[in-house]
This record gives structure tokens, C-alpha cells and sequence, in this order.
């Protein structure tokens, strides 16, 4: 057996090679990836005998050469393997076994697997949205509308299975399940006052929003029954933004920014009828806080945490604040930033999967006028207003893409 390597750029050079020296009937002992290309180990008039022989490890020989001497006498009459044969058994052991992973060739045919494999999902996606629209015409008209309104895609199939007579009857029954599924919070904060801690991400809307309360409870009620309590001692400017509204208010304000800190300012106000404790945002330290309010909330402090998102903000950044602040229990959540959103879907989608009750919405910079208190019915409306708006057409594409074949019930 005459075994050679070869190196080439690729494995078809390489292949090429082989059989120009050796002929077709080579034998391919084992490939492998080089800097510059491939390494092919070959063998002509290949006996697998001989490279088992060959690739027998050194400890199986020794054991086998310890059994009996009439067993030695035996193996003696057997060929060894050659000097060249012992070098490329030291040398290429690991290698015999022959890399398929790093293969271009197959890793050019896993591609083109691949592609085709996603065509055929495109193809069977397509086919089960038209059967869909043929067999249940109501479900898909559904569909294709609560999808202008850019709910989560198990909150739209949810819903599209609203009974009906007509497309639209069954729109009106869908509208009316998703309104009756946003919950409110009956707790008048603005009114009945209370302890309040508003948390959320930076730059929703925190301290505005507690501007917005501070300044209605004080018109109603009075500044004296209003205080501030802000634990942002971090952010320049962040203590000065809410004195500077304590000041226009005429309401008394106390920076807190260790637990005792906040333990003593809740103490200063205990006679107040409302206290607003603005927080700073979602990192590890206002998280530390965040588990003290919720701490003091089961002490004489009923601290209610109200969780404060922006409506502009994308599904996956309402969820990662839900997620993050979902960890205490929430009381209630305000609604930012109305006025800037072009769909409400993603806030819908989060109050509708969160089940946190609504408390306010604040749809625009003004202090005190941008809040009011926006029912089911009046969000949703919204969100249909945005979505005849800014989207004018339904992408079937991506709609068939996101009906996983067979995943959706009633497919
Ligand atoms: N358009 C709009 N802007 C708002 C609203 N609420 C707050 N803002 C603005 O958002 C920015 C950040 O607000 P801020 O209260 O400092 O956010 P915080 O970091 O959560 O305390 C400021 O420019 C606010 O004027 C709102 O409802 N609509
Ligand atoms: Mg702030």
C-alpha cells in the first residue's frame, strides 16, 4: 500500500491530484483544514487490514503483546506495519479520523440546505395564511385588521377568534374583549392622595409625571398636603428639575438617596395627604431602592410603586422594564408620552399581558395640564385613530411568517 499527502487550495484541486497520481481507486485516509488550504492523506492498492494495523493504539499493541507467547509467536507471523507506516501513525493518529466539520465542500451543501429549507417554510407559511383566508374568512379579515393595531402576535390571534356574523361585528366583539381586558386602577391618586413611588427607565417621564400629580392634588387640595421626595441624588440637575417644580407648586421637597435618608423624609411628612417619591431609572442602585419602597410599603408606609412607561417606546423595551420592575408588586402603571407615539400597540400589548391597572396617561410636556385619567374604551379608540393613520396596508408576508405552520390553533 503506498500512501502519500497532498495539499492543495481546495478539496476538488486536492481530489484532483489524488487521482492524477494515484489513480481513481486511491483511497482518501483523512483531510484536514491548513493555513493555505486543504491536506489530503491518500493510499493506493489501500488493505484496510494494514491501516487498522497502522492506527492501533500503542497501549491496545502492548496489551496484546503481553498475552500468552504462543499469542506472540502468532502475532510475529503477522505484518507489521512498515517504518513509514509507524511515522504516520504517530503523526496523523487524530487526523485518520476525518474532519467532515470543517469540509468546504459540505459546509457549501449545509448552506444551500439551509436556504432552501427556509424557502420551503416561506412556501408552507403562505399556503396555510391562504388557507386560512379561504376556510375562515372572519379570522383572517381579523387578523389582518388587529394587526394594523400592532398588538403581540398572541394577543392578535387571541382576540381574532372573537365570534361574529359579519367582519364587522366580529371587529366590534374583538375591540370590546380588548377594552375589557385593560385593567384600571380605581385608586383616585389624584384625588385621595397617598404614598407613591414612581419607577420606570430613565427619560419616560418620572419626575414630570410627579410635577403633573403634585400640581393637581395642590390645586385641589391645597400645596401644604403636597410634599416631594426625590431619590435621584446621582444625575446633575436631576434634584434641581423637581425643587424647581416643588417651588412653582409652593410644595415641601427632601432629597433621599440612602434608605435612612428616605425612612426620615417619610417621617418629616407624615402629615402630608400626598407624597410623591420620584426615582431615577433601572439600574442596580434603583433597584436596590426599589426593594427598599416595596420593604417600607409592609411597614407604616403604605408605598404604592407605580410603574411609569413611554407609549413611544418598542414592545421589547416595555416588556424589559415590566420584567425588570414585575419583580415588587406593582399598584399601577402610568402612560407616557401619547401625544408622540404613531401606535399604541406595544402599550396595549404590555397592559393587556401585565394586567397592571392603568392610573393615568400623560400625552404631552405640559405641567399640569398633559394628564387626565384615559379609560379602556378612549386607549383603544387612540390606537385605532393611529393605526388609520400611520399604517395603510397590512405586510401578508410577515403576517404569514409570524402563523407559524400549524403552531395557531383553528389552522
Ligand atoms: N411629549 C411628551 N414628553 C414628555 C411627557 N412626559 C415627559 N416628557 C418629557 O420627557 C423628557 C424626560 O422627562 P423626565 O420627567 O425628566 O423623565 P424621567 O427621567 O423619567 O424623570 C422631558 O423632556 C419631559 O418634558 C409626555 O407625556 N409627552
Ligand atoms: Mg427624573
Amino acid at each position: 500500500m503506498k500512501i502519500r499527502r497532498f495539499f492543495a487550495k481546495d478539496m476538488r484541486t486536492a481530489l484532483n491530484e489524488v487521482s492524477r497520481e494515484l489513480g481513481s481507486d486511491a483511497a482518501i485516509l483523512s483531510s484536514r483544514r491548513v493555513d493555505d488550504g486543504i491536506e489530503l492523506l491518500a493510499a493506493q492498492d489501500y488493505e484496510p487490514g494494514i491501516l487498522e494495523a497502522m492506527t492501533e493504539p500503542a497501549a491496545e499493541r502492548q496489551k496484546s503483546e503481553r498475552k500468552s507467547e504462543s499469542k506472540i509467536e502468532r502475532e510475529e507471523e503477522k505484518p507489521r506495519p512498515s517504518r513509514f507506516a509507524t511515522e504516520v501513525n504517530a503523526e496523523e493518529k487524530q487526523v485518520l479520523q476525518l474532519d467532515w466539520g470543517n469540509d468546504p465542500g459540505l459546509k457549501a451543501i449545509k448552506d444551500e440546505m439551509r436556504v432552501l429549507r427556509s424557502l420551503m417554510e416561506e412556501q408552507l407559511q403562505g399556503l396555510a395564511w391562504k388557507e386560512m383566508q379561504q376556510r375562515k374568512p372572519i379570522k383572517s379579515l381579523l387578523t389582518k385588521r388587529l394587526s394594523l393595531l400592532d398588538l403581540s402576535p398572541r394577543l392578535r390571534d387571541h382576540y381574532a377568534n372573537s365570534d361574529g356574523t359579519d367582519p364587522a361585528n366580529a371587529l366590534a366583539n374583538a375591540l370590546a374583549a380588548i377594552t375589557r381586558d385593560i385593567k384600571h386602577s380605581d385608586d383616585p391618586m389624584m384625588e385621595k392622595g397617598g404614598v407613591y413611588a414612581m419607577v420606570g427607565p430613565t427619560g419616560v417621564g418620572k419626575t414630570t409625571t410627579v410635577a403633573k400629580l403634585a400640581a393637581h392634588f395642590a390645586l385641589k387640595h391645597g400645596a401644604k398636603h403636597v410634599a416631594l421626595i426625590s431619590t435621584d441624588g446621582f444625575r446633575i440637575g436631576a434634584h434641581d428639575q423637581l425643587a424647581t417644580y416643588a417651588r412653582l407648586i409652593g410644595c415641601a421637597i427632601r432629597t433621599a438617596d440612602t434608605p435612612s435618608a428616605l425612612h426620615d423624609a417619610l417621617d418629616a411628612f407624615v402629615d402630608k395627604r400626598l407624597i410623591l417619591i420620584d426615582t431615577a431609572g433601572m439600574s442596580q442602585r434603583d433597584t436596590r431602592l426599589t426593594e427598599q419602597l416595596h420593604l417600607l410599603s409592609h411597614s407604616r408606609y403604605p408605598i404604592k410603586l407605580t410603574l411609569v412607561l413611554s407609549a413611544c417606546a418598542q414592545r421589547a423595551v416595555l416588556l424589559e422594564a415590566l420584567r425588570h420592575f414585575g419583580q415588587f408588586p406593582l399598584h399601577s402603571t402610568i402612560l407616557t408620552k401619547l401625544d408622540e407615539a404613531t401606535s399604541l400597540g406595544a402599550a396595549l400589548s404590555c397592559l393587556l399581558e401585565s394586567q397592571v391597572p392603568l392610573a393615568a396617561s400623560c400625552d404631552g410636556q405640559r405641567v399640569p395640564e398633559d394628564i387626565r385619567v384615559l379609560r379602556g374604551a378612549q386607549l383603544v379608540d387612540r390606537a385605532l385613530k393611529l393605526a388609520e393613520h400611520y399604517r395603510e396596508s397590512v405586510d401578508e408576508w410577515l403576517l404569514a411568517n409570524e402563523l407559524k405552520v400549524g403552531a395557531h390553533a383553528g389552522i
